[in-house]
């Protein structure tokens, strides 16, 4: 159940006041067909939406609530809501940047933070918590470890959690009816997962879920914000490039492998086709006649570069210069922003391999929006 109002920016303390006193009032109940918690502990956004689609099918298949976990961050946080300069905790409240009730309408959701408060003192009591996680049935330490390391540690504590004992399995989260007979709500009310109960990159399957993780209204108008003060009404393609340090490292080891992280996205779930590393870490020239091609076949006024490292704005300048573009470029005070300036574009070029741009790619792909990727398309 939300319980939380959304917050316009414009009444934003009056909206706070008022969702504090929803809490108090809200009457939140115990589901006796039990409850999925898991960290969000691998990889950054992109990894970690990927995640949460699979978790949210998952969830749904076995028909309990999901509580959903806060994003777990690991850049400085500064939140516009409270104000600029304060530095959050680095677990993100999920509706901070996402609404509740699109995703209600597809299953059953509680936030994390209400389940601990509302329901886990009486239903969920610390004596009653076991960890949940995967092992092979060789492995010969049998220990979870929930909370041993960065972010595994810092996340539990953050919801005030600790662990007395665990549950192993080895078996997939395909299994469906195993998953019930094995481990009914009954007996097992609540499965908090180490890592998220699902796989990485997320199925085709799950795909499609994207249309319920619809942003909040504070991150929609942030990026309505910086638009419309820019570049009102023109017709702008959207850029992702992917070029910090670690991609670098990472696309070392991307050339020719039939799957390499996000890939699927572009070359499908049957393995046509090969990663390359011009997809993985696109050549100057290629993000310059990419960007070209869609700028000239779309008209476009506007191109919006989103990027971790480097931008090329003076390359993209001189290259589209008789095109008469404008190119922004705002390196936002969070990555998300950047995720919804690039998911609202009339076009958008992305990397294959990243599942920050997968993100941006499925959102379109729901909203039936054009995407393009770096030495592929
Ligand atoms: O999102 P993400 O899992 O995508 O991680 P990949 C990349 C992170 O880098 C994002 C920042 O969550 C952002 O914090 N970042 C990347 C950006 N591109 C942009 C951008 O255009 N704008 C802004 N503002 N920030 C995987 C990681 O990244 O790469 C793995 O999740 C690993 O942990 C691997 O590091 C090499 O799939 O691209």
């Amino acid at each position: 159940m939300n319980i939380r109002l959304k917050c316009h920016v414009f009444t934003k303390y009056f909206c706070v006041i008022i969702s504090l006193l929803q809490g108090m009032t809200a009457d939140i109940k115990w589901d006796p067909r039990g409850y999925i918690l898991y960290c969000p502990c691998m990889g950054r956004f992109g990894n970690q939406a990927d995640h949460f689609l699979g978790a949210l099918a998952f969830a749904k298949s076995l028909d309990r609530t999901l509580v959903l976990p806060p994003w777990r961050t690991y850049e400085l946080a500064v939140t516009r809501i409270i104000g600029p300069s304060l530095i959050l905790p680095k677990n993100i409240p999920f509706d901070e940047w996402f609404q509740l009730g699109p995703l209600e309408e597809y299953h059953r959701v509680i936030l994390a933070e209400d389940f601990m408060t509302d329901l886990a003192p009486t239903h969920w009591p610390p004596e009653q918590r076991q960890g949940w996680c995967w092992m092979l049935s060789s492995d010969t330490d049998r220990d979870c470890k929930m909370k041993e390391g960065n972010p595994f540690g810092p996340f539990w504590d953050g919801l005030n959690v600790d662990f007395v004992d665990d549950v192993i399995y080895n078996m997939g989260y395909d299994y469906t009816k195993i998953w019930v007979d094995r481990y009914p709500a009954s007996k097992y009310p609540v499965m908090s997962f180490k890592g998220a109960p699902a796989s990485f990159p997320v199925k085709e399957e799950h795909v499609h879920l994207q249309k319920y993780l619809q942003w909040s209204e504070m991150m929609e108008l942030e990026a309505l914000d910086y638009i419309n003060k820019n570049f009102p009404g023109d017709i702008y393609v959207g850029l992702h490039m992917r070029n910090g340090q670690d991609w670098e490292n990472a696309c070392v080891h991307a050339e020719g492998r039939s799957a390499f992280m996000a890939s699927p996205q572009c070359l499908g779930y049957t393995g046509k086709g090969k990663v390359t590393t011009k997809m993985c870490l696109p050549p100057a020239e290629e993000v310059l006649r990419l960007t070209r091609e869609v700028v000239v076949s779309s008209k476009a006024r506007v191109v919006y570069v989103a990027t971790d490292r480097n931008p090329m704005l003076q390359e993209l300048q001189e290259h589209l210069k008789d095109l008469q573009v404008q190119i922004f470029h705002l390196d936002p005070w969070l990555p998300q922003v950047d995720l919804a300036i690039l998911g609202m574009a009339d076009h958008f070029i992305g990397n294959c391999v990243s599942s920050f741009t997968a993100f941006v790619a499925r959102e379109r792909k729901v909203n039936k929006k054009p995407t393009y990727f770096w030495g592929y398309s």
